[in-house]
C-alpha cells in the first residue's frame, strides 16, 4: 500500500491526530495501552491513588506526542480531573487522577482515542468510613418475660452514602431490664449484617433494651443503635395482698381501705385479665362489685367496698381466683364498737385516692380511741363562717363534722414558716365544750413530698387530733393548760398525767406535762414538748420513722371529757423516744399548724355563744 495514498486515507479517518502528523512520514495512532495498572482498588468519593493513564503508539511503536485522549466514566458515578487531555512527549496522556462514585461494588472508566478500540480501567470501590448503624430486625418485639424475642437482634452497618460494609465487629449488650444476650460479639457480613445469637429477656415485665454498637477501628468510628422489646408477665401463678388488711371499721359501713391483691407471675409481675372474686367469711358482711378483673396494668384488683356485718368483732373477707385454684388471701377487719362519729367532707377536688383514704384511715383511728357517744348538735349558719371556704352548715350533727380540702396555701419545702397543713375547731358543743365541727387544710405544694416520705397518714391524723381539741381546747371552758406564752407550759389534765407518769419512769423530772415552749403561735402552748417527748404523735414536729399516738394523748383526750379507750393507744416508750431521735435531723416541723379559728359554741337547740372572734 502505497504511503501516500495510506496517509490520505489515514487524514480522513484520524483528522485530528494526522493533521499533526501526516507528511512525508505521518503517525497513526494504532495502539493504546495502560501505562500500569488497569484494575484499582480503593475507597468510594475518593480519589484512587494512582491516576490512570494510557500511552498511545504508532504504526511503528512510537509515542505520539500530543493527541486528544478523552476520559470517560462509564460505570458508577465518578469524575477524572482531566476528561480531555493531550498525549505528552512520551505518547502519555493521564486522567489526572479518578474520584470514585460513591456506590460500592466495579466502576469503569474509558481512555478514548478516535480510530482505537477504548482502553477500559476497572475499579473495585470499597464502602467508606462507618457513618450508621440501623436495625435490621424488626423494632419492639414482644415476648414473654424470661424467653428469647422471636427473631435474634440484627443490624446492619452503613457509610454515609449507605453502602453496606462488612467485617466490623458488633457488640450486643443488654442496657435496660434484666435479660441477657447469646452470642453478644459477631462480625458483619457480605450484606453488612451482624446477628446476636439470641436475646432473652429478664424476669421482669415491661420495656427491655439491647444495645449493638459497631467500631470501624480503621477510621476511628464506634456507632450504635439500640433495641427495644417489651417483655409480658408470665402465666399467673399466685395472689399477694396489697393493700387494705387488719383495718378497723364499723358496722354497717365500708372499711376505709378497699381490699386489694396483686396477681402475679412466677418473678412477681402483676398479671391482667385474671378473674379476682372477693367473698366475705361468715358473719362478714357484704361487698359491692365482688367480681374483678386484675387490671392489665399493674395486675391489681380491688374489691370496690366491703361494707362490715353487725356482729362478728373480727371479720374476714377472702380473695381468690378461678385461675388459681387453691391460692387465696385473707384479709381481716376489726369491727369498733365506737359509738364515736367522726363525718369527713371534702370541699373542692381532692382527687388523689391515696390522700382520700389516709382521711378515712385517720377518722378510723380516732374512733378506736374515743369511743362513747358524744352528742347531737343543731348548727346552722351561713357559708363562710369559720373559713371562706366552709359551706353554709343548718343540721343536726352527729358528734362531729370535719370539712377538708387540699389548697395552695404558701409553696412547697420545709423551711421555717412554711406551713403543711392547718387544722382546728370551728364549733362546739356548749353541754360538753367538745368540738361539733372542724376544717383541715392542706398545702398541695406539699402533699406530694408526705406522701413520698409515708408521712402522709401520720400527718392527717396529728391534724385531726387538733379539730377534736388536743392544743385547741385545753383553755376553752376549761384550765388545762398553765403557763401559756412562758419558758414551761404545762398539761395539768390529771389522766395525761397519769400515763405521762407511767411513760416517764423518772427521765422527766420538771412539771408534767411539757407543752411546746418554742415556734410561733400555732406551734407553741399547743402540743408536747418536742424536746421531752420526740416522736409521740401530738408533738410539733413530726419524726420519719414512727410517730405513736400514745396513752398520753389518749389521757389528754379523757381530760377533755372524751370516753376513751386507752388500750387502743400505740406503743410508746418514753426514753426510747428522748435517746433514739434526734430532733433536727429526723423531723419534719409542721409549722404553727393550729389555726386560730373563731370559735363558736352551740346547743342542742342551735342557740350561739360567741367563744373567740
Ligand atoms: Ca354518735
Ligand atoms: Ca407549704
Ligand atoms: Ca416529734
Ligand atoms: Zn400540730
Amino acid at each position: 500500500m502505497p504511503t501516500r495514498s495510506y496517509c490520505a486515507r489515514a487524514v480522513h479517518v484520524f483528522l485530528a491526530a494526522a493533521l499533526l502528523a501526516c507528511g512525508d512520514d505521518p503517525q497513526v495512532p494504532t495502539a493504546a495501552a495502560p501505562v500500569e495498572a488497569t484494575t484499582f482498588t480503593g475507597r468510594v468519593n475518593a480519589v484512587l491513588q494512582q491516576a490512570p493513564s494510557v500511552r498511545i503508539t504508532d504504526q511503528r511503536g512510537k509515542n505520539i506526542k500530543g493527541l486528544l485522549v478523552r476520559w470517560r466514566v462509564t460505570g458508577g458515578n465518578g469524575r477524572v480531573s482531566s476528561d480531555s487531555v493531550r498525549t505528552d512527549a512520551g505518547g502519555v496522556a493521564s486522567s489526572g487522577g479518578w474520584v470514585l462514585g460513591t456506590t460500592a461494588g466495579t466502576q469503569t472508566l474509558e481512555a478514548r482515542v478516535d480510530g482505537l478500540s477504548p482502553t477500559v480501567f476497572t475499579a473495585t470501590a470499597l464502602p467508606g468510613a462507618l457513618a450508621t448503624v440501623a436495625l435490621a430486625t424488626v423494632d419492639n418485639q414482644v415476648a414473654t418475660v424470661n424467653t428469647d424475642v422471636p427473631a435474634a437482634p440484627a443490624v446492619r452497618a452503613e457509610d454515609q452514602f449507605g453502602n453496606v460494609i462488612p467485617g466490623l465487629p458488633v457488640t450486643f449488650a443488654v442496657t435496660l431490664g434484666n435479660g441477657s444476650v447469646t452470642g453478644a460479639n459477631q462480625t458483619t457480613n457480605a450484606q453488612g449484617v451482624a446477628t446476636a445469637g439470641g436475646w432473652r429477656l429478664g424476669t421482669q415485665a415491661g420495656a427491655q433494651r439491647l444495645r449493638a454498637t459497631v467500631v470501624d477501628a480503621l477510621n476511628g468510628f464506634t456507632t450504635s443503635v439500640d433495641a427495644s422489646a417489651v417483655a409480658q408477665p408470665g402465666p399467673a401463678v399466685d395472689l399477694i395482698k396489697i393493700a387494705g388488711d387488719n383495718q378497723v371499721g364499723s358496722f354497717g359501713n365500708a372499711v376505709p381501705v378497699p381490699p386489694g391483691v396483686r396477681v402475679v407471675d412466677i418473678f412477681g409481675n402483676g398479671v391482667g385479665n385474671v378473674p379476682v372474686t372477693f367473698t366475705p367469711g361468715p358473719a362478714s358482711g357484704t361487698v359491692a362489685s365482688a367480681q374483678q378483673t386484675s387490671d392489665p396494668a399493674n395486675g391489681t384488683a380491688f374489691v370496690g367496698a366491703w361494707i362490715l356485718g353487725p356482729t362478728e368483732p373480727r371479720q374476714t373477707l377472702v380473695a381468690s381466683s378461678s385461675a388459681l385454684p387453691g391460692r387465696a388471701v385473707s384479709f381481716t377487719a376489726t369491727v369498733s364498737t365506737s359509738q364515736f362519729d367522726i363525718d369527713v367532707r371534702f370541699i373542692g377536688t381532692v382527687n388523689n385516692p391515696v390522700v382520700r383514704q389516709a382521711f378515712l384511715t385517720a377518722a378510723a383511728k380516732w374512733r378506736t380511741i374515743i369511743v362513747g357517744n358524744l352528742q347531737d348538735t343543731r348548727v346552722v349558719e351561713g357559708a363562710g363562717e369559720c373559713a371562706s371556704w366552709i359551706p353554709a352548715v343548718n343540721e343536726v350533727i352527729n358528734d362531729v363534722v370535719i370539712y377538708a380540702r387540699v389548697a395552695p396555701i404558701d409553696g412547697a419545702g420545709d423551711s421555717t414558716g412554711n406551713i403543711l397543713g392547718q387544722a382546728g375547731p370551728c364549733a362546739v358543743n356548749t353541754r360538753t365544750w367538745l368540738t361539733t365541727y372542724g376544717l383541715m387544710e392542706f398545702d398541695e405544694f406539699d402533699l406530694n413530698a408526705l406522701v413520698a416520705e409515708g408521712l402522709l397518714t401520720d400527718v392527717i391524723v396529728h391534724e385531726m387530733g387538733h379539730v377534736l381539741g388536743i392544743g385547741t381546747l385545753w383553755d376553752v371552758q376549761r384550765t388545762l393548760l398553765v403557763g401559756e406564752g412562758g419558758n414551761d407550759p404545762y398539761f395539768q389534765g390529771a389522766g395525761a398525767r397519769t400515763q405521762f407518769t407511767r411513760l416517764n419512769r423518772a427521765v422527766y423530772s420538771g412539771t408534767p406535762v411539757p407543752v411546746e415552749n418554742s415556734g410561733g403561735i400555732g406551734t407553741r402552748d399547743s402540743h408536747w414538748r418536742e424536746s421531752i417527748l420526740r416522736n409521740e404523735l401530738m408533738t410539733g414536729f413530726l419524726n420519719r420513722s414512727s410517730n405513736p399516738l400514745s396513752a398520753l394523748s389518749v389521757g389528754s383526750l379523757q381530760d377533755l371529757g372524751y370516753t376513751v379507750n386507752l388500750a387502743a393507744a400505740e406503743g410508746f416508750s418514753f426514753a426510747a423516744a428522748l435517746y433514739r431521735f434526734p430532733v433536727e435531723q429526723s423531723s419534719r416541723r409542721l409549722h404553727n399548724d393550729v389555726k386560730r379559728l373563731p370559735l363558736k359554741g352551740f346547743d342542742e337547740r342551735g342557740r350561739v355563744t360567741r367563744l373567740r372572734q
